[in-house]
């Protein structure tokens, strides 16, 4: 019943790296004064670079850095703007954490930036939609996460009408990573993401989630972002400080489910869960012996 992760590996960056028996845990460094959870938080980038390295700490192996919110309704930020507030901390991290570090962008200006003042992944929520993002890509080595949305952030949840949420999310993933392939981004540097909660409702995120190991079948390592999201609140009655639990509970069953790479809020208690989890996993597999 358990589908645990099966092993796939991830070129970036010069690097290559083995995914499959635990997930890697992305902490979210957001620098914006508008995230859903934790806006103005960490808009001070000697906050960001210090909650950089508390996440770090806790066990993260990857730290995602965003300077413009994707939440629901959210509006477009200037490049500058991005710029300025992504790049000192970028630079601040860049080889002095032991972790990857990923730039959360739909720009190829903010995604250039970022990889030269350290980042070794592009991660774009509108799944490198933009021929410039592409082609940009395809001149590097960094890796590329791939998610699916429908429109943009300020129009996204009213194109949330599906026949089939999972074949078309899964559909819409391979033909990005063909595309990507044929401007020349091998597919070793890929990794793909269902977009939980971008363009979707809280069926359609049920749906996908009890459905992960239909993208595993992309061959590609999965990410999968449920952090403190809203349809967690729809079906718990919480609000966004309170989404810790339900956090796990998705991010237990991403795992056992075979997903790669969990991208979370608050690393420290996602890993405990883990790895309990972990520790029921490997005593049933003794067991089965
Ligand atoms: N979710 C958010 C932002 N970036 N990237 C990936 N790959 N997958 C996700 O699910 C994802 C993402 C939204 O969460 P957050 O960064 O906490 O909020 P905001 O967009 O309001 O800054």
């Amino acid at each position: 019943m358990i589908r645990h992760s099966f092993p796939t590996t991830l070129q970036c960056a010069g690097r290559r790296l083995s995914l499959g028996s635990f997930p890697l845990l992305m902490g979210i460094v957001n620098v914006t004064p508008d995230s859903f959870s934790d806006g103005g938080a960490f808009l001070d980038p000697k906050r960001a670079i210090e909650h950089a390295h508390e996440l770090v700490q806790a066990g993260a192996d990857w730290i995602d850095i965003g300077g413009e919110s994707t939440r629901p309704g959210a509006e477009p930020v200037a490049t500058a703007e991005e710029l300025r507030r992504v790049i000192p901390v970028i630079e601040a991290l860049s080889g002095k954490v032991d972790a990857l570090i990923s730039i959360d962008t739909y720009k190829p200006e903010v995604a250039a930036e970022a990889v030269r003042a350290g980042a070794q992944i592009i991660n774009d929520v509108t799944g490198f939609r933009d021929r410039g993002m592409v082609d940009w890509a395809a001149g590097t080595d960094v890796g590329c996460v791939v998610m699916h949305m429908r429109g943009t952030p300020a129009d996204m949840m009213q194109k949330t009408d599906y026949q089939d949420v999972v074949a078309e999310v899964k559909g819409y993933l391979a033909g990005r990573i063909e595309e990507l392939g044929r401007a020349g981004v091998a597919p070793e540097r890929i990794m793909v993401d269902p977009g939980i909660g971008f363009a979707k409702r809280r069926p359609d995120n049920l749906r996908l989630l009890a459905r992960l190991e239909d993208l595993a079948n992309l061959g590609r390592p999965v990410l999968l972002g449920a952090s403190r999201k809203r349809f967690l609140g729809e079906v718990t009655g919480r609000a966004e400080a309170a989404r810790e639990p339900g956090t796990i509970a998705t991010s237990v069953y991403g795992y056992l489910a075979g997903v790669h790479i969990l991208r979370v809020h608050d690393v420290a208690a996602v890993r405990d869960a883990l790895l309990v989890t972990q520790a029921i996993v490997e005593a049933g597999v003794e067991e089965a012996r």
